[in-house]
């Protein structure tokens, strides 16, 4: 009995090597092909969102490159003067805004002078204009008048208000 178990043993051992071989091979070509079906898979399928990302970035950048306002464009006053007034009589600006005042003379010889931001256009004659620009740089109620003869005592002024 002891020995016919024995040659059983060592009979059957050298076929069991051969069905485990076969097995792992079949079993590691299985997996093998498998994972080459899915690395192709991948590859085929990445193709076409690439070139829909690269379309969404360029309309971006094309848009962004629109929006550049003159933040800093200056505030435009005309002012249009005669004997003896100014129109309009007031101005409202804010703290550091530049000003950029078009005076207008419509009837004899005048100009436009704030002294508290050493502003003064040339003195003109009917018909003429001239500009100034400046910066308000600090609040509060300033005239502008006329300096030629006694044109501010006789009512030629008005008021740059700045909040
Ligand atoms: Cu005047």
């Amino acid at each position: 009995m002891d020995e016919q178990t024995e040659t059983t043993k060592s009979q059957n051992s050298p076929l069991m090597i051969v069905v485990a071989v076969l097995i792992l091979a079949a079993a590691g070509f299985y997996l093998y092909s498998n994972f080459g079906n899915k690395i192709l898979n991948q590859t085929s399928s990445t193709n076409k969102p690439t070139t829909n990302i690269t379309t969404v970035v360029q309309t971006k950048t094309e848009a962004k490159s629109e929006t550049s306002p003159n933040i800093n464009a200056a505030k435009e006053f005309t002012i249009r003067g005669g004997m003896f007034w100014f129109d309009p009589k007031n101005i409202t600006v804010q703290k550091g805004d530049t000003v950029k005042i078009i005076f207008t003379n419509t009837e004899g010889t005048h100009d436009l002078v704030i002294d508290e931001f050493n502003v003064a256009t040339k003195k003109t004659n009917a018909g003429e204009s001239d500009t100034v620009q400046f910066v308000a740089d600090k609040m509060g109620t300033f005239e502008y008048y006329c300096s030629v003869g006694n044109h501010r005592q006789m009512g030629m002024v008005g008021k740059l208000i700045v909040k």
